[in-house]
């Protein structure tokens, strides 16, 4: 997969060279470039903002850079001829493990992120006329800028491309794969730790038992905190 992301802030994205994601580049499973807006602002202090048209607090990010840097991504050799456009935004339909796995599916995932107010609408309505737009958010509290929320989108994706992460038993087994309840607790050795003792039917060897109590803590635990995701009537 490719992803190209255009940020003011180009060095959040460095941890992509970290960990499983950063093994994934190095594999060539997944291939992000990042772009600093600023590199699309001609005038001498580079600037990307300006005053919200018909007045308010803040500032609204100018569209030409945008235009400008979008236009150059799109055209280059190499680009996917349909990718998907992603900015994050508070605005935006809530950013959830399905979405994850449909976006994984995707050749090319192009993130936009905006600070200040916002991006002015026009660049939004440009490209979507072009191509396909998607307003995104991470969930119902505000960042300072899409930054951070597309590098948890692209975490959340990136592990889900094949061959990412080693065992792909790993990836089904949690919190809001197959049955959309939460992980049951994990627990590994010593047996007893701090006068606290594992759960006994963890040590005894009887598979059935423990993938029931595995079972009946998943449910309890997503009563307790997450009633929300219990199937109606459960
Ligand atoms: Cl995607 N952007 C910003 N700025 N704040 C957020 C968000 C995104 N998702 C949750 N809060």
């Amino acid at each position: 997969m490719r992803v190209d992301v255009v940020t003011i802030f180009p060095g959040y994205f460095d941890v992509l060279e970290l960990s499983l994601l950063g093994k994934a580049r190095d594999r060539g499973l997944l291939d992000v470039r990042v772009h600093d807006l600023r590199d699309a602002a001609h005038d001498r202090h580079r600037t990307v903002d300006d005053t919200p048209t018909g007045g308010g607090a803040g500032m609204v990010m100018k569209p030409e850079p945008w235009g400008e840097t979008l236009d150059g991504i799109l055209a280059d050799e190499g680009a996917d001829p349909d990718p998907l456009l992603i900015f994050p935004s508070p605005a935006g339909e809530v950013f959830t493990q399905s979405m994850a796995r449909e976006l994984a599916g995707e050749r090319q995932l192009v993130f936009g992120c905006g600070r200040y107010e916002g991006i002015d609408q026009r660049v939004f309505d440009a490209f979507a006329e072009r191509g396909r737009v998607r307003l995104v958010s991470l969930g119902d509290y505000i960042l300072n800028g899409g930054e951070v929320a597309a590098l948890a989108m692209i975490e959340a994706i990136g592990r889900l491309l094949p061959g990412v992460v080693g065992n792909p038993e790993s990836l089904v087994e949690e919190s809001h794969e197959e049955d959309g309840l939460l992980e049951y607790p994990s627990y590994t050795k010593p047996a007893v730790w701090r006068g606290r003792e594992v759960p006994p039917v963890l040590l005894s060897g009887n598979h059935a038992a423990i993938a029931a109590w595995r079972r009946e803590q998943s449910i309890e635990r997503t009563r307790r905190v997450r009633p929300d995701l219990l199937p109606p009537g459960a």
